[in-house]
């Protein structure tokens, strides 16, 4: 276990001090990150004190403790996971060399853009974030947004070291444009289309934090398999942090479809809205929205991109060293969906330019769990509802189905029936006003919550119902 020097003013366990010129480039770097921090991270929150989760080590028992951090004086800092000794490369033209310790040459543009890539998106989430407290329905979803929002920028943290310490002048001038491109802005936006659109509503952060922070999963353990070794490490870590934003999407939507159905039992009603919470209908169009998006960011079906990148040995697939096969893929075959004369049709295409595809399956197949969860809450209810994912083909942009339009059931459907439906199928203005319209002044006195969302089911850290997770000072 590789304990962390907190006492340095970039907390690191990568023995930051004993590599002078990194460690300047890296503390220049660091008032930028603050002034950004400040402009656009959490809104008018400097002087809050919140009771976050700070990364003490990178031990998987006991890894982190909690205690009041006011969030510029976060821990910002830079933690691999432990270096395994005698780690080879799993996949891929180079399988069984070892990992490499340095970026080869010939995979050092590929390797840049994955991490630029993947970095853009964290501060991205942040900046789309940076209203909600305004809004909070309790201060333990402040508490979490703002551990989430800590954590994104650690991340940001963790791929600009990556930057300066391996790829000279260009990782230096990639790690300045993270700070320069900004979501939504119509010159410099971020890369991926999600990190673009805006999370204007606490029900748009909970299936944010459950679809779009779960497509994070899924491309970080596909990196943590790189064979590039301090990417790995440094994905592995970042993965332990990211569980928790998940489970907050989770149980946030839980929490909405618990108060919706107690709400519906009580009053025998569907129409909840004239109750000041938000119907289950409404929920499914943002589960169709944001399950779309997210199955965008997984890239085209077919990708040679993607195929590049594996028999490079620089980005795998999910839990890699667990699949039973040759790891080369040379010879194998996968299915993919695709759209031939106005119809879904699956055809089988070399397996090696289909892995975005399969990790975006690997992906779908997780996003049903929570699914089926929410439903067993609608269930015990004795309410007649489920929600469901939609087709894959629902709603894309990007791959294969981006001209076409496709119902939630998968039915290709013509422009004016699209159109007659897509009110039904995603959340319209109306909608979305109407969310909005619940997300009053935040909800600040401790353990009470807002009308819309049922209280967790236990406190963070295990800490009491009414306990103040943020002093606003
Ligand atoms: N939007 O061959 P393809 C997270 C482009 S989330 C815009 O399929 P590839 C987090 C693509 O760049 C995880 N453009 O591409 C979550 C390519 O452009 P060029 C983020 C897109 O490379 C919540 C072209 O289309 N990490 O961590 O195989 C909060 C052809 O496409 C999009 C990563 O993404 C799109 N959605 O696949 C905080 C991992 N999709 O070459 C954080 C790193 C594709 O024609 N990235 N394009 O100019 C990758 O692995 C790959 O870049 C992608 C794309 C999987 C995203």
């Amino acid at each position: 276990m590789m304990a962390i020097d907190y006492s340095e003013r970039i907390p690191n366990n990568v023995e930051l001090s004993s590599d002078r010129r990194l460690q300047r480039a890296l503390e220049a770097w660091q008032p930028r990150f603050l002034d950004w921090w400040k402009d656009l991270g959490p809104e008018g929150t400097s002087a809050y004190d919140v009771y976050l989760r700070t990364a003490i080590s990178t031990d998987a028992n006991g890894w982190a403790n909690f205690g009041y951090v006011k969030m510029p004086e976060y821990r910002w800092g830079i933690f691999l996971a432990d270096r395994e000794a005698d780690r080879v490369i799993p996949f891929g033209d180079n399988k069984g060399a070892a990992a490499w310790q340095e970026v080869p040459g010939e995979h050092r543009s590929t390797l840049r853009r994955l991490i630029v890539t993947q970095g853009d998106t964290e501060p991205a989430s942040v900046e789309q974030q940076r209203l909600l407290g305004r809004t909070a329905p309790s201060l333990y979803d402040l508490r979490n947004l703002f551990q989430i929002n800590v954590e994104e920028g650690r991340h940001l943290w963790a791929m600009v070291y990556l930057l300066h310490a391996y790829f000279g002048r260009d990782g230096r001038e990639e790690a300045e444009a993270m700070l320069e491109r900004h979501s939504g802005d119509p010159d410099k936006p971020r890369i991926l289309g999600a990190f673009n659109e805006q999370t204007p509503d606490w029900l748009s952060f909970f299936m944010f934090t459950y679809f779009t922070d779960r497509d994070g999963k899924y491309q970080l353990a596909s990196l943590a398999e790189s064979g590039f070794d301090p990417l790995s490490r440094t994905c592995r870590f970042m993965l332990t942090e990211e569980a928790h934003h998940m489970f907050v999407g989770e149980t946030g939507v839980g929490r909405i479809v618990q108060r919706t159905c107690e709400l519906m039992r009580e009053h025998k009603t569907d129409d909840v809205r004239a109750l000041g919470a938000i119907d289950l209908a409404t929920l499914q169009k943002y589960l169709n929205f944001h399950f779309s998006v997210s199955l965008d960011l997984f890239g085209q079906e077919a990708s040679t991109n993607a195929a590049n990148y594996y028999t490079a040995g620089v980005k795998g697939r999910f839990l890699e060293t667990k699949i039973a096969d040759d790891h080369k893929l040379t010879d194998a075959t996968y299915d993919i969906l695709g759209l031939q004369d106005g119809a879904l049709v699956s055809r089988a295409v070399p397996a090696l330019s289909a892995l975005n595809e399969r990790l975006r399956q690997d992906y779908i197949d997780d996003c049903a769990r929570g699914v089926l969860r929410w439903n067993k809450v609608i269930e015990r209810a004795g309410i007649p509802f489920e929600l469901k994912l939609p087709h894959r083909a629902f709603n894309r942009r990007i791959g294969a189905f981006a001209d076409a339009r496709v119902s939630p059931e998968g039915k290709v459907v013509s422009e004016a029936d699209w159109a007659a439906n897509a009110g039904m199928w995603l959340p319209t203005d109306e909608d979305r006003a109407y969310v909005r319209s619940l997300m009053g002044a935040a909800v600040i006195e401790p353990g009470k919550y807002a009308h819309w969302i049922a209280p967790p089911a236990r406190g963070i850290n295990n800490q009491p119902a009414d306990f103040q997770y943020v002093r606003f000072n």
